[in-house]
């Protein structure tokens, strides 16, 4: 299932080690077929029209969360909020809570998924997790699951899964994804000192998410805002040798700005912004590479948070 990259597939070849992450983020085109074709089989257990969602998840999760809150809102699918789980106000009226959770491990997802008296769906990635069985319904995603801890398939997927539920056709987005896992790099990994990443509506869920990869896979400065904040004092760091990645649409003249500070604009502008997500994460991992770092061991992290 999982098509290699001619980079990795020498280093192979060589018997030099390919980092868990590279195969993983390679195999995404692949995983995100299988999330379509799950996405009819669990239509049952997923968000209903009209239904009042609140969203949660931890880190990566909680970034997709907010992609799909925001696009399930846009489609007309009903009020969405999402949080992350440490903040659900568990308070609030919902028809349903959706608990988006790799390792279904993550305490704050438990204990939110605890406080609530909506209906509650996981999608989950291990079926055999506290999470996939305290939840009233799940959707399960072992075929996108990670040795890595830094998360890259399992969240795409989810968040075509979900927008195919929400009746997107992505059949387009599954096609560029296979150009992205191999699109040359916007970006000279080794020779680039800071990234913000801006995203609008639901791309902002990905700029948070990019912005967290490169933070994560290779300790590298990075920030995500609303492209439309980007004017509000984020520019006061724009320089040059720093670059500006932004996701979707554009604002009118902000590339223009960005230019004029002497920092590199990067957007695709003809790629599904799902599969820009994909060569935000590859950049992560070759800054990770260009600093000799093992992005299969990131710095302080563990696969999921489990607090005693
Ligand atoms: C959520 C998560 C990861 C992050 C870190 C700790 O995990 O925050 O996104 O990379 O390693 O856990 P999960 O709830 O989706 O399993």
């Amino acid at each position: 299932m999982v098509r290699e990259t001619s980079q990795n597939a020498h280093k192979r070849k060589v018997g030099v080690p390919v980092p868990h992450v590279d195969e993983e983020i390679a195999s995404q085109p692949a995983c995100w077929g299988l999330a379509v074709d799950l996405a009819s089989g669990s239509a049952d257990r997923l968000p209903a029209r009209g239904e009042r969602v609140a969203v949660i998840g931890c880190g990566t999760s909680w970034f997709m969360a907010i992609a799909y809150a925001a696009l399930r809102e846009a489609a007309g699918h009903g009020e969405t909020d999402a949080f992350a789980a440490s903040q659900f106000p568990a308070g609030r009226r919902y028809d349903r809570v959706l608990a988006i959770t790799r390792s279904g491990t993550t305490t704050e997802v438990l204990d939110a998924l605890g406080t609530t008296k909506a209906r509650t769906t996981a999608i989950v990635g291990d079926p055999d997790s506290p999470v996939a069985h305290r939840a009233d319904d799940a959707v399960l995603l072992p075929f996108a699951d990670e040795h890595s801890v830094v998360q890259t398939r399992f969240a795409t997927s989810t968040l075509i899964l979900l927008r195919a539920h929400l009746g997107e056709l992505v059949g387009t987005a599954t096609v560029q994804a296979a150009q992205a896992v191999r699109a040359p790099l916007p970006l000279d990994p080794g020779g680039t000192e800071q990234v913000s990443f801006l995203g609008s509506g639901w791309t902002v869920g990905l700029a948070h998410e990019a912005a967290l990869k490169c933070r994560e896979a290779a300790t590298f400065w990075s920030e995500a805002y609303p492209a439309m904040e980007y004017r509000h004092g984020p520019i006061a760091i724009a320089a040059p040798g720093r670059a500006v990645w932004a996701f979707g649409a554009v604002p009118d003249g902000l590339a223009g700005e960005v230019a004029a500070t002497g920092a590199t604009f990067v957007h695709s502008g003809h790629r599904d912004p799902l599969a820009d997500l994909i060569v935000a994460q590859r950049f992560a991992v070759a800054v990770a590479a260009a600093r000799g770092l093992d992005p299969d061991r990131p710095r302080h992290l563990t696969r999921s948070v489990i607090l005693s």
